[in-house]
């Protein structure tokens, strides 16, 4: 039996209730077989046993008191998946459906995601099942609040960075830097990143996701002969990610026009109006559905038991911007029959493995998470660089670096899938050139 395959058995067994997590380590170590058969020294190290079982996993209660004086207990996470490039790095997630097998999927991703950055910062995740929909700002307030009371001791600037992710966003990390600075008595300031601009945050931080994805797609279809100008786009999602995608192909000239959110799609046949979906969802923090009621003509379709209308719609390059396992088999090939050319996945893990298949197979180009939503930690690294020299630069100068980043990002990946006689599979390419990576480096560090 090839030693892949005998990792990948022993995992399911080690972790037979965590789908999300067996899936992501799956597709990934699928992709690296012409790789690891070419080094019989990673199966003596038990590189990829070690690669696949988090540094370490801490799970908390997270008990808070409502409006009403009703009291409440969540369970919070951290997982430390690989500290060998840097500080552990990796978001914070605020969604019912959080667990740990949703907590591991995501801290391994990120050890693959911020090794292709090419910045010092490991891998790591967090978050919670708390449901922040439908809270007010004091019960966020005092979720955070007590979130941090547990989280301070194993996180640090040096140790572990947290940032946002689903649910969290400029206001929860706020709160938790609040709390953070209260407990230590000192001004940490890398030690959370997409903070406030007034306390250290980096400017395009907020931007960085989305525009990064739209970075990546422009460079893998420039070496395609393609480009976004004139295309039509869809986005799942009118979280972070999807405005500033949005945002970004805009500017180059694409015609957006569908957008999303856990309860259903609009559809603009003029173009999505941007500064409205804004108003909706930063300020007013409503539903997308709440689009069709202020802009003419356009249409709100209604998800029915967990369906993606979006889907359905008609366009070019389709956006997955939202969450986990968005795309199934038959949502692809709906894709596929409407004539897609090219998907850019901004949430992680967006795609099933067989809908990622069906993409391939098909000749659609797919710009995998890991590198094409790489920009936002990518970004918040520079947070990190610009707190450590207590320095801010201006949106330019991170923007420029951010799309420096991008595109070489999409160099590596397509470097490593020529190597390797893959063609235009940008997934394989990403997961090799970020084994590389992290592989080196963990052998170098030894047994630890
Ligand atoms: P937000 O919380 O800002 O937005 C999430 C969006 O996705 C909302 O529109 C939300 O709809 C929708 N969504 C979330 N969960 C579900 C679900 N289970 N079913 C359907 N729709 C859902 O999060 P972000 O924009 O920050 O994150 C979006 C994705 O991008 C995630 O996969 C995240 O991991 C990934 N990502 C985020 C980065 C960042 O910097 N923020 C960096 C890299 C990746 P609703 O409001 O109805 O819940
Ligand atoms: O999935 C991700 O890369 C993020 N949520 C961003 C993490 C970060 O540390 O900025």
């Amino acid at each position: 039996m090839f030693y892949i395959d005998k990792v990948l058995e022993d995992l399911k067994l080690k972790n037979t209730n965590e789908p999300e997590f067996l899936q992501a380590v799956n597709e990934v170590l699928t992709t690296l077989k012409p790789v690891v058969e070419k080094h019989p020294e990673f199966q003596t190290a038990a590189l990829l046993e070690r690669m696949t079982e988090p540094e370490r996993l801490i799970s908390f209660r997270v008990s808070w008191m409502d409006d009403n004086g009703k009291i409440h207990v969540n369970r919070g996470y951290r997982v430390q998946f690989n500290g060998v490039i840097g500080p552990f790095k990796g978001g914070l997630r605020f969604h019912p459906s959080v667990n740990q097998s949703i907590i591991k999927f995501l801290g391994f991703e990120q050890v693959f995601k911020n090794a292709l950055t090419g910045l010092p910062i490991g891998g790591a995740k967090g978050g919670s099942d708390f449901d922040p929909k439908g809270k007010s700002d004091n019960e966020i307030m005092r979720f955070c609040q007590s979130f941090m009371n547990e989280l301070y001791r194993h996180i640090g600037q040096d140790v572990d960075v947290p940032a946002g992710d689903i649910g969290v966003g400029s206001r929860e990390i706020g709160y938790l830097f609040g709390q953070y600075r209260k407990i230590r008595n000192a001004y940490e300031a890398g030690v959370l990143t997409g903070k406030g601009l007034e306390y250290g945050g980096s400017l395009a931080r907020k931007e960085a996701t989305g525009y990064g994805l739209l970075y990546f797609m422009r460079e893998m279809l420039k070496a395609n002969n393609m480009q976004i100008n004139g295309k039509t786009v869809i986005i799942s999602g009118s979280g972070n990610v999807a405005i500033y995608a949005c945002e970004k192909a805009q500017q180059y000239g694409a015609k957006v026009v569908a957008m999303s959110d856990s309860n259903g799609c609009v559809y603009d046949a003029d173009g999505i109006k941007l500064d409205i979906v804004k108003q909706i969802k930063e300020a007013e923090r409503g539903r997308i559905k709440e689009y069709a009621q202020r802009v003419k003509g356009a249409v709100y379709t209604e998800s029915v038991n967990g369906s993606h209308p979006i889907w359905e719609i008609k366009a070019d390059i389709a956006l997955p911007c939202a969450t986990q396992n968005e795309i199934n088999l038959e949502e692809a090939k709906l894709l596929v029959s409407n004539g897609v050319k090219a998907i850019g996945e901004g949430a992680n893990m967006p795609t099933t493995v067989d809908a990622i298949n069906y993409f391939l197979k098909n000749g659609i180009l797919l710009a995998p998470a890991k590198a094409a939503n790489a920009g936002g930690v990518a970004t918040s690294a520079l947070e990190m660089s610009q707190n450590s020299m207590r320095y801010s630069w201006i949106f330019d100068e991170v923007d420029e670096k951010l799309d420096k980043i991008m595109t070489n990002i999409f160099a590596s990946c397509k470097k490593a899938a020529e190597e390797y006689n893959l063609g235009t599979n940008y997934v394989a390419g990403a997961n090799i050139a970020a084994f590389d990576k992290v592989s080196k480096a963990m052998l170098a560090q030894g047994l630890v």
